[in-house]
């Protein structure tokens, strides 16, 4: 009997351990308040965005607005007679001079881009004297609410935040379990200029941005924040506390509230951005009637109904996409210590499922402002000059950020990009006259909320192996077609999408040159941000015909042909481009069996390096599969055998979605486990090279903190389970050892289809197909296809029998 007894106990301890304390895959929790940023809890509405500290003695919080940036409308006609410089350029080329080509290549740069600038920080101050208990702080990703709560003397202390989309303010309730004991002040400061005021009772600051910052990277430089109360985006932030008992005064330096047992705090942000073509000081919107308007909306609401509005306007986008992997014998442990846990190898499903919700929560909370997309550090930068001016890098990073957009079932985030692109489309097709004498648009490197698209460098500063890259348009274009093929959505395809990518392609098409043997390359040419080493052994960057714009090009063109077929339009238009896409150069197997990144067949400097561009038809492209193109398979492979799975955050994230690609699960997920390498919170410490991974707060670590590497984990789990082209689906095309048994449902194919898929043992159970529109399409799994036809709204189940 007592041993029966024993068995019971120990087995409902263990199922209380499993259930109940078993680790969360939507609960990040602390048990301590943040030191740095990077262990901060990030909300956002898509717009605003707040770092919370959660601080006993003071909760310092981070604010943000997507739209405030240094810097005013770019000109973009600024170095008009750049293009002059190309036959030289091509000339030296043709010579193999390489490096007076290089030199060269100088005379086609341009400004740098401007910052996203950080608004300022709130600090709730409190009162508190004694010795603090069961302190606990959480984001939960299933509400995107963060809480924190403790006791003081047994006198619980709670708070509540959230930054609501539909009415556009952050909230912060605060209580006390006690009458009387809630006591603080807020106050504001910021590395911009402002000023403070009150105005009834609300405390209100005024402030605006630089006109103009210098990239960090370029040091110590002068005027590097330049400051003019008459130009740069201006913002307002507006603050108002509402008490059921306590009193509350407003005084020039912040708000007070004494003795309440209850309150809360309404945060209102705007900027007077408008548009990346209007002067945001002479043109801008009223932000300050913006910002009130919003603050005075909400202030009509209730508590309960703010926060109603807010989980389901979320929980919209969040619910379609569940995880489940299975079992999980992990212990219930803070984030922080959970992360380093996982790091020793130990086995934490749920934290694997979590980091992929995470991803899909920084996007929804990211990405929900009109053409300005979420940059480098999303929306969430506490910096004046943030690393890398926390800008749109379009040789990789920008395009990385949203890889998870459509197949993580978020089309609509994906729609800030969409817009951007239409915006560098403008100032694009004056870089692509100017600097390249060419047709149609173009943008490179770098961009900001001006949507400026030149190549950067400072009018020749800048080393040609980052500054000239110009395949901006040829890359950003192929998220068009990629948004068209997941949603089928015809009249986006006809309107919007078709236009910019057949601009984007008239620069490609008027850019490309012979390269004397038959076939047409780029020529001057980079491979972000990679260094060859010729047979004679100089070492450089610029050089004609890289893989990397070649492949770059090649899905441009594919991808108008097919939606100018579509659409029934530009048949002779389409015949150049089908003319030009069979004289590409093709690509190249090296003699170490690599896919050869030059021309020739030369060696590199770094061959661990991060960037890994020439692999671009593998992933995020479509021209290399293990089944169609093996030996091009295997040559991908052997590149990223060669680079090793040490890199920087986002380039781990890119090389998880490649070797998903490659249909090898266990690499992908060996990698997968590395971007969750947990790293220390350390500020703006820069590794170029290794040690990326994930800081305690679950951002990504480039370190320092990038957000791409978030998306493309999120993206690639996806990836894992799930790939699909135009007209073929692939049921877990990399399905890892680890992932044994799970399920997922709501993930998104091309084609406008939705799936849930189940599996045990590592083999398909069965996968319901959901067609959103009348489409055909292929299934595979292992070596069963099976056609299938399917009507707007139908769905087929698909078994492996
Ligand atoms: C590119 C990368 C760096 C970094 C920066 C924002 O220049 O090479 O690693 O991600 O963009």
């Amino acid at each position: 009997m007592k041993k029966i007894k024993i068995i019971l106990l120990t087995g409902l301890a263990f199922l209380l351990a499993n259930q109940i304390l078993a680790q969360s895959d939507h609960i990040l929790w602390y048990k301590q308040a943040a030191k740095h940023f990077e262990e901060t809890l990030v909300l956002g509405n898509g717009k605003m965005g707040a770092s919370v500290f959660g601080g006993i003695k003071s909760d310092k919080i981070y604010l943000n607005d997507a739209t405030l940036w240094s810097g005013e409308p770019v000109n973009a006609n600024m170095n008009p007679e750049a293009y002059k410089n190309i036959p030289a350029i091509r000339e030296a080329l043709k010579n193999e001079n390489y490096q007076l080509a290089n030199e060269l290549n100088k005379k086609l740069q341009g400004s740098f881009s401007e910052s996203f600038a950080p608004l300022g920080t709130m600090s709730i101050n409190f009162k508190h004297k004694k010795s603090v208990e069961k302190y606990y702080r959480e984001l939960d990703i299933s509400t995107a609410i963060a809480k924190v709560s403790y006791e003081i003397s047994g006198v619980k202390y709670t708070r509540e935040y959230f930054v609501s989309h539909p009415d556009k303010v952050m909230i912060i309730k605060l209580t006390a379990s006690k009458k009387k004991a809630l006591n603080f002040d807020i106050d504001f400061n910021s590395k911009l200029k402002f000023k403070t005021s009150v105005d009834k009772n609300v405390f209100a600051v005024n402030g605006y941005a630089p006109y103009h910052t210098e990239p960090s990277y370029r040091g110590m430089v002068k005027d590097a924040v330049v400051f003019d109360p008459n130009r740069g985006t201006r913002f307002t932030s507006l603050f108002e506390v509402k008490s059921t008992d306590g009193k509350i005064t407003v005084k020039n330096d912040g708000l007070e509230l004494q003795n309440a047992s209850e309150a809360i705090i309404y945060v209102s942000i705007a900027t007077s951005f408008s548009g990346f073509d209007k002067n945001p000081a002479t043109e801008g919107l009223d932000h300050q009637a913006k910002a009130s308007g919003q603050l005075l909306k909400a202030l009509t609401k209730t508590y309960a109904d703010l926060k109603t509005a807010h989980i389901n306007d979320y929980q919209h986008f969040f619910n379609r996409v569940q995880l489940n992997l299975g079992k999980t014998s992990a212990p219930n442990l803070p984030a922080d210590e959970r992360l380093k846990r996982y790091d020793k190898g130990k086995e934490d499903k749920m934290l694997e499922v979590l980091y992929f919700q995470f991803g899909r929560y920084l996007l929804i909370s990211s990405s929900r402002t009109k053409a300005v997309p979420a940059n480098l550090q999303g929306i969430w930068n506490p910096h004046i000059r943030p690393p890398w001016s926390s800008n749109y890098t379009m040789n990789i990073n920008l395009e990385e950020n949203y890889w998870l957009a459509e197949n993580t079932n978020l089309s609509e985030m994906h729609l800030p990009l969409i817009d951007f692109i239409g915006n560098l489309a403008k100032t694009g097709k004056i870089t692509a006259k100017t600097f390249y004498d060419a047709d149609g648009w173009t943008a490179c490197h770098n961009s900001d909320i001006w949507a400026m698209s030149n190549p950067v460098g400072d009018f020749g500063k800048g080393d040609p192996v980052w500054a000239n890259w110009n395949m901006g348009g040829a890359w950003l274009s192929t998220h068009l077609w990629e948004h068209y093929i997941f949603t089928q959505d015809i009249d986006f395809l006809k309107d919007k999408g078709y236009p910019l990518m057949k601009g984007a392609t008239q620069f490609c098409l008027s850019w490309l040159v012979e390269d004397g043997k038959g076939h047409l390359i780029t020529s001057p040419s980079t491979s972000p941000e990679n260094v060859f080493i010729t047979t004679d052994g100089y070492k450089g960057s610029t050089l004609y015909g890289g893989t990397a714009d070649l492949s770059m090009i090649r899905e441009c063109l594919q991808q108008t042909i097919k939606a100018s077929e579509i659409l029934g339009v530009d048949n002779e238009f389409r015949t150049g481009m089908q003319q030009a896409l069979a004289k590409l150069y093709p690509y190249q197997i090296g003699k170490k069996g690599n896919l050869q990144e030059w021309y020739f067949d030369w060696e590199d400097v770094e061959p661990q390096h991060r960037h890994q561009s020439h692999l671009f038809g593998l992933y995020p492209g479509h021209q290399v599969t293990p089944d169609q193109t093996p030996n091009l398979a295997n040559a991908c492979r052997k590149t990223l055998e060669i680079k090793g799975d040490e890199a920087t955050g986002w380039s781990i994230g890119w090389r998880i979605n490649l070797w998903a690609r490659l249909w090898d699960g266990n690499h992908a997920y060996k990698l997968y486990r590395q971007l969750l390498h947990a790293v220390e919170p350390d500020g703006v410490k820069i590794k170029m090279q290794k040690g990326g991974g994930t800081y305690p707060n679950l951002l990504d670590a480039h370190p320092p903190f990038q957000i791409d590497g978030n998306f493309s984990g999120a993206a690639a789990v996806a990836e894992m389970l799930l790939q699909s082209t135009d007209d073929k689906i692939i049921l877990l095309p990399a399905l890892p050892d680890a992932w044994a048994n799970g399920s997922v449902k709501g993930l998104v194919a091309r084609g406008g289809f939705v799936l849930d898929i189940e599996w045990e043992k590592g083999k398909l159970v069965s996968a319901i197909i959901y067609s959103k529109t009348n489409a055909n399409t292929k299934v595979k799994y292992n070596k069963t296809v099976k056609e299938i036809a399917l009507k707007e709204g139908e769905s087929y189940r698909f078994t492996a029998n």
